[in-house]
């Protein structure tokens, strides 16, 4: 598992709650959004990570889920083409905060979309969920510039299921040859062979955990999920997530980790 020393955040803007939901958890208060980010900045920065905070932008209310508008390898990123007409203007800034750190840049091209969070880094393999919000055309372009730095790479077809947004909603790679996942997906092909950690149905919100160096960030309020990690012996932080959830976003959504 690659160990991450960066981030790239955006802070939430004062319009946060005009961004786009499929889930009705009630209005996201400001007050809990923004000391939720605090706390999660932080928890990133323990982790031993150097944090870009990036200011907010009013035009892009769901501007702070960051890792829908990159996807990083160790030495190459592709700025993607987010499926949501709303947030396509969001990689410009993250185009801009990326050329300090990367010198190899691709793009995905229309008529293709993709949002980061289908996509899924495994080692040198990388899952990508066709979704809603990424298409073939998104994927195709995707595994090419993979291949080309010599990642592997399968496809998972989320676009019947309506319980996610995106691929990661519903998996998480822990390193250690492991995935969480959620019920849904344990069976799906792509994951055979791969040791899994399957999320109990009344927690799948918690599938959306992320490993960063040597601790797991976990939602807050999924005890089952959490004792099956520490019980693998996993460090896990647990981050309240409440205001998040309400806009369809989660743990992995708020940073670029490279
Ligand atoms: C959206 O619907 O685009 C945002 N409200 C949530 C994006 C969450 N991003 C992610 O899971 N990677």
């Amino acid at each position: 598992m690659s160990q991450f020393t960066q981030a790239i955040v955006r802070l939430p803007g004062s319009n946060y709650a005009d961004g786009l939901t499929r889930v009705d958890l009630g209005v996201p208060s400001m007050a809990r959004v923004m000391a939720q980010h605090e706390r999660y900045c932080s928890v990133l920065r323990d982790c031993g990570l150097e944090l870009t905070v990036l200011q907010a932008d009013p035009r892009y209310p769901d501007g702070t889920f960051v890792e829908d508008t990159a996807v990083l390898l160790p030495d190459a990123a592709m700025i993607t083409r987010p499926g949501a007409d709303s947030r396509q203007g969001e990689v410009i800034a993250i185009d801009g905060a990326l050329r300090t750190h990367y010198s190899s840049f691709e793009r995905i091209e229309a008529p293709g979309t993709l949002d980061g969070g289908d996509i899924c880094e495994a080692d040198r393999h990388v899952f990508i969920g066709l979704s809603h919000r990424t298409n073939e055309e998104g994927a195709a372009q995707l595994a090419h510039w993979l291949r080309e730095h010599g990642y592997t790479s399968s496809t998972v077809d989320i676009r019947g299921m309506d319980s996610i947004l995106h691929l990661k909603s519903g998996i998480a790679w822990l390193g250690d040859h492991r995935l969480l996942v959620i019920e849904e997906l344990a069976d799906h092909p792509a994951f055979a062979g791969i040791e899994q950690v399957v999320v109990e149905p009344d927690e799948m919100y918690a599938a959306n955990a992320i490993r960063v160096n040597d601790h797991v960030l976990v939602a807050k309020g999924y005890p089952k999920l959490q004792a099956q990690l520490e019980a693998l012996g996993y460090d896990c932080v647990a981050l309240d997530m409440s205001e998040y959830a309400k806009m369809d976003g989660g743990l992995s959504c708020l940073s670029l980790r490279f």
